[in-house]
């Protein structure tokens, strides 16, 4: 049946899809207009085949039943549906691409709190298992301020519990379970024989899922495949609120897990993922390894795992995650990108075939195997390589630094700043841009200022103002963009990084003061949002 709308406002994909409180996404026809406005986007459902999951959280199976409900009245032929409506993300691209699907709708605000006061997200990725790109997400918000009415079939709810076929109206709709394919394809990247020797040596491991997607595939991945003791998974039981927690794999958010690593009674390995499991955190015996090192480590020693073993096309990063990969690129003799913050902007890259793995400051890491970041593929990679290198994950990283230096690197978040004094923050450092060469400021001299636009080498579009970066003589750089996946507010991050040629050991925060000093002089951002302490270091 056919429903009359208006448009709503605000329905403007961010970063990562549409993320909202759960309580926007609730009011009547708010879901519906995004869902008619996807649909209007990409040329209807007639025909297509649909993959459709979300993390677990508040709210995700209502909204998947008005998705289901929504594609059969706009003409979908197929929808693949994860039991109990529950798909990771990168599970949910891997099962795109499996099946030739047109795309899918993956229902989750990541990192973001569940609940129904805490957040919500929607978001379609294409034909290719990766999020829609910006041309799309264009058009997308351009339907919805012009949507009048949305198409829903006037039928009862899907049984999302009973794996198997069944009908909506005309549409077959598929309920499979979430972990098969995705588990069946991790075997085929990695050494399971290596990982599972690995495990039947000693070797033991913490892995918390946060009370988030990835409980189930950590469980039937890492204890009952590889043999990891049982109790390794912890917080396996993906919930609504997930726990009441902060899903989101950082030191911060992840604090027991990190105190564990640095006690006496840590295991061999620390990980964690997030809500929907597409983030990771890796942490050895005392030793804390950033996302940036992360892939430029994974990078260094992919080759250790079979899925890689000819080496790597290139290797991509987003614009503020430090330059750690680009070196290991340099001595690889292969190319390196840097792309806007997003995964979607890998999606070209890994498709074309110039990248095989990338990765983000905010604890993403991917190969091509699917075109999402992935959580647990970046756990089995590092597993991969400590099987077959034989070394602890701080003698990794020791190796690491020793070859090509460290990048000192932290993360500052100012979060929930009033929209109009981050813009002011941004406005500021655009003016002066074209005049920060040459100065100095906290004993920094600045080598190159601008505001990253990406040209994308393989379909040419554009898109600017994704960051302003500023290096400084001695290998530092500041970076400052407005956060695209909150809720409320705005988020200003800033990204501090200090390149060094020799002493690995020292206090990272010390190293970036420099740095932090001049950011701090040259944006005035204490003066613009009166703000001088960030909410959260990573
Ligand atoms: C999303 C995107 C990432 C991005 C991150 C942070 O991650 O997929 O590419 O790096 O947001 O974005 P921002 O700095 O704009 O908040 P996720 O895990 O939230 O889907």
């Amino acid at each position: 049946m056919k429903v009359q709308t208006t448009p709503i406002e605000g329905q403007k994909p961010g970063t990562s899809g549409l993320r909202k409180k759960t309580r926007v996404f609730m009011q009547p026809g708010y879901l519906e207009n995004f869902i008619q406005a996807t649909f209007d986007a990409i040329g209807g459902g007639t025909g297509k085949t649909l993959i459709i999951g979300g993390d677990g959280r508040y709210f995700n199976k209502p909204a998947i039943q008005t998705i289901l409900k929504m594609a059969a009245a706009n003409g979908v032929a197929k929808a693949i549906v994860g039991q109990d409506g529950v798909l990771s993300t990168p599970a949910a691209s891997h099962l795109i691409r499996l099946n030739h699907a047109d795309g899918g709708f993956i229902l989750s605000a990541s990192h973001n709190p569940g609940g129904i006061d805490e957040d919500f997200g929607v978001k379609f990725n294409a034909q290719n298992g990766g999020p829609a790109p910006e041309t799309l997400t264009e058009k997308i918000f351009a339907a919805t301020t012009v949507i009048t009415q949305y198409l829903i079939a006037d039928q009862g709810d899907v049984d999302l519990g009973a794996i198997g076929t069944t009908h909506l109206g005309d549409m077959r709709v598929q309920i499979v379970d979430p972990v098969e394919s995705y588990h069946a394809l991790m075997e085929t990247l990695f050494d399971f024989n290596a990982i599972r020797a690995l495990f039947a040596g000693g070797f033991t491991m913490r892995f918390d899922a946060m009370h988030a997607v990835t409980g189930p595939y950590a469980h039937a991945i890492l204890e009952n495949t590889l043999g990891a003791a049982q109790g390794t998974v912890v917080n396996g039981i993906p919930l609504e609120d997930f726990g009441k927690g902060h899903p989101d794999p950082n030191p911060i958010w992840a604090k027991p897990l990190m105190d564990l690593m640095m006690s006496d009674a840590a295991p061999d390995l620390g990980a964690a993922s997030d809500g929907d499991g597409d983030r990771n955190m890796i942490v050895g015996r005392g030793a804390y390894v950033t996302p940036s090192d992360s892939l430029a480590i994974l990078a260094a020693n992919a080759h250790l795992a079979p899925a890689y073993a000819a080496g790597l096309t290139g290797i991509a990063r987003s614009m503020p995650t430090s330059a750690a990969s680009d070196r290991v690129a340099e001595k690889l003799g292969i190319a390196c990108y840097e792309t806007p913050t997003g995964w979607k902007f890998f999606g070209n890259l890994l498709d074309a075939d110039k990248v095989t793995i990338c990765g983000e400051e905010s604890a993403g890491t991917g190969s091509n195997h699917v075109r999402e970041k992935d959580g647990l593929w970046a756990v089995l990679l590092w597993l991969n390589i400590l099987a077959v290198r034989k070394l602890s994950v701080a003698e990794i990283v020791a190796d690491h630094w020793a070859t090509y230096g460290r990048d000192y690197y932290s993360r500052y978040d100012f979060e929930n700043v009033e929209s109009d004094k981050a813009n002011a923050v941004m406005q500021a450092l655009r003016t002066k841009l074209p005049t920060l060469f040459g100065q100095t400021h906290a004993g920094l001299t600045v080598s190159a200022a601008d505001e990253f636009s990406y040209h994308d080498p393989v379909d040419g579009s554009v898109s600017e103002n994704q960051g302003v970066r500023i290096s400084f003589d001695g290998g530092g750089r500041v970076v400052f963009r407005l956060s695209g996946t909150g809720t409320q507010g705005a988020t200003v991050r800033v990204y501090l990084e200090q390149y060094a040629a020799e002493g690995f050991d020292r206090d990272v925060q010390a190293v970036l003061q420099d740095v932090r000093h001049a950011g701090d002089a040259i944006s005035e951002l204490s003066a613009l949002t009166g703000r001088t302490e960030p909410d959260v270091i990573t």
